[in-house]
């Protein structure tokens, strides 16, 4: 006779293995949108921008959120894209990338904090 039950499992664990997988991308880097496209984000905390560097395609959004107590901006060196105000706690800001190339960015409060963003051909 056959019970249900190894369906069941086999449920369970791809269940589990899809939110193991969404807590390891929810720290930073590469993350799917709803809609199946890329979603890039940069998580700010303790003073510095997570990943210090990331790689995108052009066309692709960029999403930065604070998660310091304190206000920090994105600020693109060479004017290369709009800056951000002053962002609170949990606050996001987001970008979408443009022509290829190596962009570098700090935040104005805190000029040390610094960060790349490398953009491919789509
Ligand atoms: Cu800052």
């Amino acid at each position: 006779m056959i019970t249900p039950t190894p369906k069941i499992r086999t449920a369970a664990l791809l269940c589990a293995i899809s939110f193991l997988n969404l807590s390891i991308l929810a720290l930073g880097g590469e993350m799917k949108n709803a809609d199946g496209t890329k979603q890039n984000r940069v998580e700010i905390k303790d003073f510095a921008f997570n990943p210090q560097t990331i790689t995108v395609k052009s066309g692709e959004k960029v999403t930065w959120i604070n998660r310091d107590e304190e206000p920090h901006t994105i600020v693109s060196v060479e004017k290369q894209f709009k800056k951000s105000g002053p962002l609170d706690t949990d606050q996001e800001f987001t970008v979408t990338a443009g022509a290829p190339g190596t962009y570098t960015y700090f935040c104005s409060v805190h000029p040390r904090m610094t960060g790349t963003i490398i953009v491919k051909k789509s």
